[in-house]
C-alpha cells in the first residue's frame, strides 16, 4: 500500500551522513598534526538538521467530557482554545483551567439526522484586521449551500472572547437537496497566508469534482478579502485542485508542501500531495485503482449500470490527467479526518480506524512508513491541534450519528477532548 522510502535513500540524511565523516576527518587531521591545534568544541548537531518525528508517548489524558460531535479546535493568542459542535453549531472556549463557556453560535446550521456529515466544521483565525485584531472563519451547512462566515473575534485582554460583525464571506458552494454527505469543510491559513477550504463532491460525483467550473470537489485558495487570488490556476476562480470525493484534512510540511487526507467510497482511503492546477482522479480513480459504480451506491434501486461494476483493487488506473495519492490505506484501517504537521510527522486524526496515523517526512515530497496509536482507545478521533505546550489535543466524534463508542454515542463521556503528549523521535 505504502510507497515506502529507504532512510538511506533520503538526500537529507545522506547529507547529515556525508557532513559528519567530513567534519570528523577535519577534526582527526587537526588533532594529529605537529601543529598544536585547539581541541574542536564538541557541539551538538543544531535541531533543524538532524532527522526526526514526534509521535506519542501513550500518556493520554481526558481534559474535556460532555461535547457533542466536536468538529474543530484551535488555540487563541492567550492559550485557550476554540471548539466548535457541528450539530449544535455552538462554538465553545476552553480556558487554561479547562473551563467551558459558549463563545457563540453559527445559529443557522440544520439539524442532523443519522448519517449526515455537514453542519458547522471547520474553524481558522487570521490576524487580517488592523491592529492585527482576530477574525474567525466558520465552515457552515445550510440547507441549500455550504458557506463560509467570518466574524470578527474580540477579546477584552482578560481571558474574555467575544464574536461580532457576522457576514457571509463565501456562500454557494454546490450542495444537492438530497445529499448530506461529502462537505468536505476544513479551514486553514496556509504559508501564503491565503484561505484554503477542503470540500467534498457533495454526493453528486463526477458532475462537482470533474467540474472545473464547481466549487464542490475541490481545494479552493481564497484571499483574505474575499478576492480570488491572481496565482490561482484559472482565472476568476477560488478552485486550487479538482477530483476530490471528501477531503477534511490539510496541513503544510516543513517543505511548504501541502498534504489532504481523502476519504474513498468503500475500498481505499488517500494521503494526497496537493499541487496547483491537479485532478486527484475521483470519481475514475480510487486510491491506484479504477473505479466503476456498484449498482449498490445508487439511490435509485431500478438503477443498471452500462457497464458492470469491478471492485477498485482490480485494475490499476495509469492516466496521466489524475494525479494518483501518495498513500492509500483501506478505510476500516483510515477514514482520516484531520491532519497536523508537528516537527517532522504529518500527525492524522481517523474516525472509522479509530486511531492516529504518524506519518514521518522524511524529506521533500517525501513520507515515511505510517506508524498507528490508540488504535480503537477513544473510539472515533476528528481532530488532532498541536497545543501550546508542545502537546498534541485529540477531539473524539463519537456522538456523530455514525455508531458511537461505548452506548452508542449517547454516553456524554463519549466525545471529549484528550491531552497526549509527544516524544521527539531520532533516525
Ligand atoms: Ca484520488
Amino acid at each position: 500500500m505504502a510507497k515506502k522510502e529507504e532512510r538511506r535513500t533520503d538526500p537529507l540524511f545522506e547529507f547529515i551522513v556525508v557532513g559528519s565523516l567530513i567534519l570528523g576527518g577535519v577534526f582527526a587531521f587537526g588533532s594529529g598534526s605537529s601543529v598544536a591545534a585547539p581541541v574542536p568544541e564538541e557541539k551538538p548537531i543544531p535541531e533543524i538538521v538532524r532527522p526526526s518525528y514526534v509521535e506519542p508517548t501513550g500518556q493520554a489524558k481526558t481534559l474535556v467530557t460532555g461535547l457533542r460531535a466536536p468538529w474543530e479546535l484551535l488555540f487563541l493568542p492567550d492559550g485557550q482554545a476554540l471548539v466548535d459542535e457541528r450539530d449544535s453549531g455552538s462554538i465553545l472556549l476552553i480556558s487554561k483551567d479547562l473551563k467551558v463557556s459558549k463563545v457563540g453560535f453559527t445559529n443557522t446550521a440544520p439539524l442532523c439526522k443519522k448519517f449526515c456529515e455537514g453542519g458547522t466544521l471547520g474553524m481558522t483565525i487570521a490576524a487580517d484586521r488592523p491592529d492585527s485584531k482576530l477574525s474567525l472563519f466558520v465552515f457552515q451547512t445550510t440547507n441549500s449551500d455550504n458557506r463560509i462566515l467570518k466574524y470578527d473575534l474580540n477579546t477584552d485582554g482578560a481571558g474574555s472572547w467575544t464574536l461580532a460583525n457576522k457576514r457571509v464571506f463565501i456562500k454557494g458552494i454546490e450542495r444537492s437537496g438530497k445529499s448530506t454527505t461529502h462537505n468536505g469543510g476544513r479551514l486553514a491559513i496556509g504559508p501564503d497566508g491565503k484561505l484554503w477550504v477542503s470540500l467534498g463532491d457533495s454526493g453528486m460525483k463526477g458532475a462537482t469534482s470533474q467540474n472545473w467550473g464547481k466549487r464542490a470537489g475541490s481545494i479552493l485558495r481564497i484571499n483574505l478579502d474575499g478576492s480570488v487570488p491572481a496565482d490561482n490556476p484559472k482565472e476568476n476562480s477560488f478552485v486550487w485542485v479538482k477530483g476530490l470525493r471528501d477531503t477534511q484534512g490539510m496541513a503544510w510540511d516543513n517543505f511548504g508542501n501541502l498534504w489532504s487526507t481523502e476519504f474513498g467510497q468503500d475500498t481505499w482511503d488517500e494521503i494526497n500531495l496537493i499541487e496547483k492546477g491537479k485532478n486527484y482522479g475521483w470519481p475514475i480513480a480510487e486510491g491506484f485503482y479504477k473505479f466503476v459504480e456498484s449498482p449498490l451506491e445508487s439511490d435509485d434501486p431500478t438503477f443498471k449500470p452500462d457497464v458492470p461494476p469491478i471492485a477498485s483493487n482490480v485494475e490499476k488506473l495509469n492516466d496521466s490527467r489524475y494525479t494518483p495519492p501518495v498513500l492509500a490505506w483501506n478505510p476500516a484501517e483510515a477514514a482520516c479526518s484531520g491532519i497536523t504537521f508537528v516537527k517532522g510527522s504529518l500527525i492524522s486524526a481517523c474516525l472509522r480506524g479509530g486511531k492516529l496515523w504518524i506519518i514521518p517526512v522524511l524529506g521533500n515530497k517525501k513520507l515515511g512508513e505510517p506508524k498507528e496509536f490508540f488504535k480503537g482507545r477513544f473510539g472515533r478521533l476528528r481532530e488532532a491541534t498541536l497545543a501550546p505546550d508542545g502537546s498534541l489535543w485529540l477531539i473524539t466524534s463519537n456522538r456523530d450519528g455514525r455508531g458511537g463508542w461505548s452506548s452508542g454515542g449517547e454516553n456524554p463521556q463519549d466525545d471529549r477532548i484528550i491531552r497526549v503528549p509527544l516524544k521527539t523521535v531520532y533516525y
